[in-house]
């Protein structure tokens, strides 16, 4: 299995985030896809490929074209008023608020960020963008014949809405590949977000539409970020009324639970008709996670790669969340040597 890479998420370094009322470190580092990139090489789990340029065609189709302009030029706007310094936002328009654009960057911030977790910076605009081309280059390759490929994209993107960004995602890079799978001719297409975290941007992205299904298993959202989606009863609207499935599960989940909701996702995949499946590929569902309540072990994740496996579909992996930093190679490449072994 390929591996897609761009040395270009380096730009993206936030010093500190915000966590109950602490300014701590970030717990989002570059480090995290060194280690997963070097497990890739050690287990040798096939070439590392560079990424290509795929303008902002794809991006356009999963996001606002003002938000989108709005994140490309975010930095200048805001280091130009403040300077060199990380930018969080200022305020938040309450509910009932006007939309329309102010002409200060903090409060632009607050219209499309939705946490204190994802600070701009001046390469924030060009990490995202990479992370997009790495997913969509990953595409291209399982387009062209080969059976699945690994995107190691970070920032990560699942938290991307339509016009939002947040929880350290600001390109929704699932949802681009996704959509580049059906503008290559892939009629039905499934994502199957196993990070710990509800993928909410990618259930907002495609919450309409019935050409791809968006399937999340993730901990209980009245306990656990993003609060306020992830929900069972979130089953789609419109043409896309029931290609949503959620599965929440509570704090301390081991693979007992986690295995049968797996099933019952991978299930659901299969009734759609796939012909094609992203996998939002998180490993934060370990127990040694530092900001997460399941109590995956490492072979657990070589059981959910097996699992993945047995749909037998074209399928693209696109990194996600795992913050144990010291494991998360092992355990990120643990599902991709499950899934080989079997596809
Ligand atoms: C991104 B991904 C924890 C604060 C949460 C944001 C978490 C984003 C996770 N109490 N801050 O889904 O791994
Ligand atoms: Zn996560």
């Amino acid at each position: 299995m390929k591996t897609v890479y761009s040395d270009l998420h380096g730009l993206q370094h936030a010093e500190a985030e915000y966590i109950r009322g602490k300014r701590v470190a970030s717990f989002e580092m570059p480090r995290r896809v060194e280690l997963v990139l070097e497990r890739v090489r050690a287990v040798a789990l096939g070439p590392v490929v560079g990424i290509g340029d795929y303008g902002l065609e794809t991006v356009g189709k999963v996001h606002d074209a003002e938000f989108v302009t709005f994140l490309s030029t975010a930095w200048q706007a805001w280091s130009a008023e403040n300077g060199e310094i990380d930018a969080f936002p200022n305020a938040w328009p309450p509910p009932r608020a006007s939309r329309r654009a102010t002409k200060r960057p903090g409060a632009e911030l607050g219209r499309f960020c939705i946490d204190m977790s994802s600070p701009i910076m001046a390469g924030t605009w060009t990490a995202a963008k990479a992370a997009v081309d790495a997913a969509v280059t990953a595409v291209d390759i399982v387009a062209g014949g080969d059976h699945a490929a690994f995107a190691l994209c970070r920032p990560p993107g699942h938290h991307a809405g339509r016009d939002y960004f947040g929880g350290y995602c600001f390109l929704n890079n699932a949802a681009a590949a996704a959509q580049a799978f059906r503008d290559r001719g892939y009629g039905k297409v499934a994502v199957l977000d196993i990070d710990y975290h509800h993928g909410n941007g990618t259930q907002d992205i495609f919450y309409d539409r019935a050409d791809v299904l968006t399937v999340s298993i993730h901990a209980d959202p009245q306990v656990e970020y993003p609060y306020y989606s992830g929900y069972a009863e979130e089953t789609g609207e419109g043409a896309g009324a029931d290609f949503n499935l959620n599965l929440p599960l509570p704090w301390g989940t081991e693979y007992t639970g986690y295995g049968a909701a797996l099933a019952t996702g991978l299930g659901r995949i299969a009734a759609h008709g796939t012909e094609a499946l992203v996998v939002s590929l998180g490993v934060d569902t370990f127990g040694g996670d530092p900001i997460s309540h399941f109590k995956l072990v490492s072979d657990d994740f070589t059981r959910i790669g097996q699992a993945i496996g047995g749909l037998s579909l074209p399928t693209v992996f696109v990194m996600e969340g795992g913050y144990a930093v010291e494991e998360i190679g092992v355990n990120a490449v643990n599902v991709l040597s499950g899934f080989k072994a079997v596809a």
